[in-house]
């Protein structure tokens, strides 16, 4: 199957790219009928089936529309009947007409800041036509924009690990190779597993998925594995990993009774932290009770996480006479206190003093996309340039409708007194907040705050239908680019394989024409034609890679042969490996040069949700609080094995695996039981914030008192537009908590969420999501 680089045919395939892999498009008669698997690829994704079934969906948006209630009213117009109203079709002319126009009238009467194109989301594969940037090029050369930090993903643990490691580095990847922890560990600890679903993505376009074929190696080497995590499969069965299933969000209780147990037993390494670590000493008197009172003992932790207090001993007796490598994914940070399992999951490795040995330490999140850990070479990827934006105010990315809902008060985020600002319009190019964000009753309220929201999408989401003016774009198939991605060694030619579907257009094109109605095309396009770019984007790139890389052809070779391919890494890499050989000349970038343990700055900031040290703190909502007695089922929302957020929902792969037609929801046959729920039901799943329905799956691979449910089916409320209405399909964000982890990192807390099902008694409604909402 596989081919080597000096033996690509010159007639290459064509290739498209996504973010879950480089795939060859069959063309019949202008429609794509089969994503075929990149060659290269040698555990290629499912997923490539469901793109002809979204390519050519009658949920795609055919042309330009406007919302009924502001056409007819202007600017504000009808606002609350955002979600119910019907959309009027229009043509490219005046659709683009209306936007110059409001955004002039917005830049005028407010000034640039009350423009909010933060715009968060992963649009589709393809350096070039990435749509947020596209977006904030041509909004940057009009004035600028209030823009976002962060992101949903993993804002808690990197602004953490910023503070306390120095850079982002650790959190993103790339971290200590799977080929180390082969070559070296005996032992992976994972907290949140290591789900082989989640290894399927990566941004930006990848050639190779690796993943699973490092976990197969490393098993074969030997090394044992222990899931700590509610659910059984989220490690893969040929890892015969030992199960520990903690409540969810209990995991820093543990993590400190671990570090706890190993200072009592002196099992802990204190050379390693007095020479590479800051403020031990403080952490230790915390663990000890010297602070509070309580010792963060096994016996302590028991009672929080429901893992015996022996259990968790002997855990750290065999962590201590291991090599051990300690991941944590990105899921544990995605709940309240979310900086908290990071910090204590960096001091536990320390405490244990295997940081920057081969196979030992930490990282995060590779089990949570694919790539943080293969033999990366070192590689530049082309990618389009962002453009400089003029205005200075932002939000952490989560906190979208606080932003709404109060304007100019106060917030704190990293140690800065900001403000939100009163934003008059919100555009979004590439990204689906009713998908992403939590407590969705919440941001309908916020989202009637604005006069005017404008969305590019090629599809009908539920952000399109709250939107005022929706504008269609093309997908990768239908126009030319490069994917590329920093976690993978493929740059990919992705070339146009179909006519544009309906009237869409390129967000470059559609970017291109507004900036005409400000003047404003030369800074925007530069010059270029999308090839011309494509071009410059690679060169650009190439140049940078020259220096250390000599496989990189000229673009014209590269566009013919249809992919480059750069040679894994010699070497595995270890991260702080030479901070550990010699930390006088390679101190980390934090304020004392060291690991910390206990950070002076962070302290500084006086936050109780976010003390100087890894702490246990309760979060709002878990299977330990008082709410537990109403709500007493804690609802993971986890990552889609059948589709990319909402990304091809209508697809087949998605829709095969629907229950009764609804989002299939996992919950353990006990629980089932006592609720007289069996295989197959619909279910209704509710708390104080809202109520989905979904479709029951028993299963004895999850934990008592915990449900799961995928993020991802498209909103469908019963009464669109109502607040609080019953969603039909099982959009999990309706029951989400919104609400910052802490005012350190103002991540999301969407883990944080209880609440109680029920047998759904009525006749379920149909499904309506797919259907556009046009006159
Ligand atoms: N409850 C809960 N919620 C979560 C999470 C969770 O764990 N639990 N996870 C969070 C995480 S980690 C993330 S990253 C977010 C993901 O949230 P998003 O990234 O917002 O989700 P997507 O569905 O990928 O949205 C991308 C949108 O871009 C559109 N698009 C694709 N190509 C183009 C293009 O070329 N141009 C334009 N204009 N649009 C395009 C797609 O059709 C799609 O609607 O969700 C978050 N939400
Ligand atoms: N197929 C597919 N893959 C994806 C994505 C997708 O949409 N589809 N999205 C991608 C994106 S944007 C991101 S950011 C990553 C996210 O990657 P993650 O955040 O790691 O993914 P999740 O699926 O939310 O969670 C992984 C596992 O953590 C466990 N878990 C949840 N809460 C807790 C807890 O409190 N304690 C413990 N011990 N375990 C817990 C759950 O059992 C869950 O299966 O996934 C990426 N991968
Ligand atoms: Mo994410």
């Amino acid at each position: 199957m596989s081919v080597k680089p000096e033996q690509i045919p010159d007639a290459a395939p064509t290739l498209n790219g996504s973010h879950w892999g480089a795939f060859e498009p069959v063309v019949v008669d202008g429609r794509v009928t089969e994503a075929r698997p990149f060659a290269r690829d040698p555990v290629p994704s499912p997923l490539l089936q469901s793109i002809p079934d979204a390519l050519h969906h009658a949920s795609r948006v055919a042309q330009p529309a406007v919302r009924a209630g502001w056409l007819e009213n202007g600017p504000g117009g009808a606002r609350d009947r955002r979600g119910a109203d019907r959309y009027v079709p229009v043509s490219w002319e005046r659709a683009l007409d209306l936007i110059a126009d409001e955004i002039k009238r917005v830049i005028r009467e407010r000034g640039n800041q009350a423009i909010y194109a933060g715009s968060y989301g992963w649009g589709s594969a393809g350096r070039f036509h990435h749509a947020r940037t596209q977006l904030q090029r041509f909004l940057g050369g009009v004035g600028g924009f209030t823009g976002a930090r962060d992101t949903y993903s993993n804002a808690a643990g990197a602004v953490l690990v910023k503070n306390v490691l120095g850079s982002m580095r650790a959190m993103n990847g790339p971290g200590t190779s799977w080929k180390s922890i082969a070559d070296h560990a005996d032992l992976v600890v994972m907290f949140g597993g290591m789900p082989t679903r989640n290894t399927q993505v990566t941004p930006g376009g990848m050639g190779e998925h690796t993943t699973r074929g490092w976990l197969e190696q490393v098993r074969a080497a030997g090394v044992q594995f222990c899931n700590i995590s509610p659910m059984r499969d989220d490690a893969a069965s040929f890892l015969d990993a030992e199960w520990i299933a903690p409540r969810p969000h209990s995991d820093t209780a543990l993590m400190l009774a671990l570090a706890h147990t190993l200072i009592v037993e002196g099992l802990h390494d204190a050379d390693f932290l007095a020479r590479y670590c800051a403020g031990f000493n403080r952490f230790r008197d915390y663990l000890l009770g010297a602070e509070d009172g309580v010792a963060k003992s096994a016996g302590w932790a028991a009672g929080l996480t429901e893992i015996s207090a022996d259990r968790i001993r002997e855990l750290a007796r065999k962590m201590a006479a291991s090599r051990t490598f300690i991941n944590v994914n990105w899921s544990l940070q995605r709940g309240d206190h979310g900086e908290q399992p990071i910090w204590a999951a960096i001091a536990l490795a320390a405490v244990l003093g295997q940081v920057g040995l081969p196979g030992g330490g930490f990282g995060f999140g590779y089990g949570s996309m694919e790539g943080l850990a293969s033999l990366l070479p070192d590689m530049p990827i082309p990618t389009l340039p962002l453009g400089h934006n003029p205005i200075r105010s932002f939000i952490p990315v989560a906190r979208i409708a606080d932003l709404l809902l109060n304007p100019q008060q106060p917030f704190q985020y990293n140690g800065q007194d900001l403000v939100y600002p009163d934003i008059e319009l919100v555009y979004w190019c590439g990204g689906n907040p009713f998908h992403h964000h939590q407590d969705l009753n919440r941001l309908i309220r916020a989202w009637r705050r604005p006069a005017t929201i404008v969305v590019h999408d090629p599809w009908w989401t539920a952000t399109a239908r709250h939107a005022d003016i929706v504008l269609p774009t093309t997908t990768t198939l239908e126009r030319d680019d490069i994917g590329a991605s920093a976690r993978d060694r493929f740059i990919i030619a992705m070339k146009q394989a179909v006519a544009p579907v309906g009237e869409a257009r390129d967000d470059f094109a559609i970017f291109g024409d507004l900036a005409d109605r400000f003047g404003t095309r030369e800074s925007f396009a530069e010059g270029r034609t999308t090839i011309q770019w494509l071009r410059h984007i690679y060169e650009a790139a190439r140049e940078r890679a020259n220096r250390h890389v000599a496989e990189w052809p000229a673009f014209d070779e590269f566009w013919k042969r249809g992919y480059l391919e750069i040679p894994e890494a010699p070497t595995a890499h270890v991260i702080f490996e030479e901070f550990r050989m010699d930390p006088d000349s390679n101190p980390l970038p934090t304020p004392s040069g060291r690991i910390e343990i206990f950070s002076e700055k962070i302290a500084s900031y006086n936050y109780a949700d976010c003390p100087g040290h890894p702490s246990w703190l309760e979060p709002a909502e878990w299977l330990g609080s008082a709410a537990a007695r109403e709500y007493p089922l804690h609802l993971l929302t986890t990552q889609p094995s059948t589709r990319l957020h909402g990304q091809m929902d209508m697809g087949r792969v998605s829709q095969q695996s629907k229950v009764a037609g609804r989002e299939p929801i996992r919950m353990n046959r006990g629980d089932a039981g006592a609720r007289g729920i069996r295989d197959g039901d619909v279910v209704r799943v509710f708390n104080q914030r809202g109520a989905i329905l979904a479709g029951a799956m028993l299963t004895d691979d999850i934990r008592p008192g915990v449900i799961q449910i995928s993020t991802g089916a498209w909103y469908d409320p019963l009464e669109p537009g109502v607040i609080g209405s019953l969603d039909k399909h099982g959009n999990p964000n309706v029951l989400t908590l919104d609400k910052g982890t802490s005012r350190l990192a103002q991540g999301p807390s969407a883990q944080t969420t209880l609440v109680q099902v029920e047998k759904y008694a009525g006749e379920p409604p149909p499904i309506s999501a797919f259907k556009p909402p046009l006159a």
